[in-house]
């Protein structure tokens, strides 16, 4: 009798501490302490204004919890789905398309977000996203651009992105509106407009045209002029970028 009452006992914790796991899944954490229970957060705009920069949990389909690093700088809340940096150990983004669709790196240093994700939250009817591209030199330069209405198309449509009006200081007739309506390419999935696999010879991912005047996802190569390196044509030419980073936010909502 005594070995079944402990059983039973092993067996309540074990049920109780797997229903504290399935609720801390739920939760998300302020860097002031707070937490709270809400998959109403879809991005990263929906967090207090007051939280500080870093990951949280966020819900893009309302369902399903997705860690996300959220930029709070400027109270906004933009959800950053590129960021390329000096940063040691570098992260190879030479990779496949599976890697594309679920993310790459890590949130510490450098990371691709996942197209799945991004598909979730721009292909919501009540929600229309900007997106803004920051980009910085070796010198300490830095541009932006920006682009409304951005979407991504399902898997299904190859995660076609469309994109309304530029405005910034990067300069886009040699940017990204070149690839505007076009598929993702990578490595393993030429679905570029070229006779070639402009993945394989750009050494990124993009949204490949008849190749690229931007090439965020290149080779980080410091003082190397060349389409395999991170580069926006319309600043810099192909001189290697030293930083960058992609993120959106709803402009549709408070
Ligand atoms: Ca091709």
């Amino acid at each position: 009798m005594e070995l079944a009452a402990l059983l039973r006992v092993m067996v309540c914790s074990l049920w109780l501490l797997t229903c504290a796991t399935w609720s801390a899944s739920g939760l998300i954490s302020g860097t002031n302490g707070t937490s709270q229970q809400d998959s109403t957060v879809r991005d990263c705009s929906d967090l207090p204004y007051y939280f500080a920069s870093g990951v949280y949990t966020i819900y893009p389909d309302r369902l399903t919890p997705t860690s996300a690093y959220c930029d709070m700088d400027d109270g906004e809340g933009w959800t950053v789905f590129q960021r390329r940096a000096d940063i040691t150990p570098r992260q190879d983004f030479y990779k496949d398309w599976e890697a594309y669709k679920w993310g790459l790196g890590s949130f510490d240093g450098e990371f691709w977000w996942g197209l799945h994700h991004l598909w979730q939250l721009t292909s919501q009817l009540d929600r229309v996203y900007e997106l803004r591209i920051d980009l910085w030199d070796f010198e300490g330069q830095t541009r932006y651009a920006t682009y409304q209405k951005f979407t991504i198309e399902s898997e299904d449509g190859d995660y076609r992105i469309d994109f309304g009006d530029y405005f910034g200081t990067a300069g886009d007739s040699r940017g990204l509106t070149y690839n505007k309506g076009m598929k993702f390419s990578t490595v393993d999935r030429d679905n570029d407009i070229s006779y070639d696999n402009c993945s394989y010879r750009f050494h990124g991912a993009w949204w490949y045209n008849d190749c690229a005047w931007a090439n965020l996802n290149g080779q980080y190569q410091p003082g190397v002029i060349g389409h395999t390196s991170i580069f926006w044509y319309e600043w810099k030419g192909q001189d290697s970028l030293n930083a960058t980073t992609m993120k959106i936010r709803p402009t549709n909502t408070p």
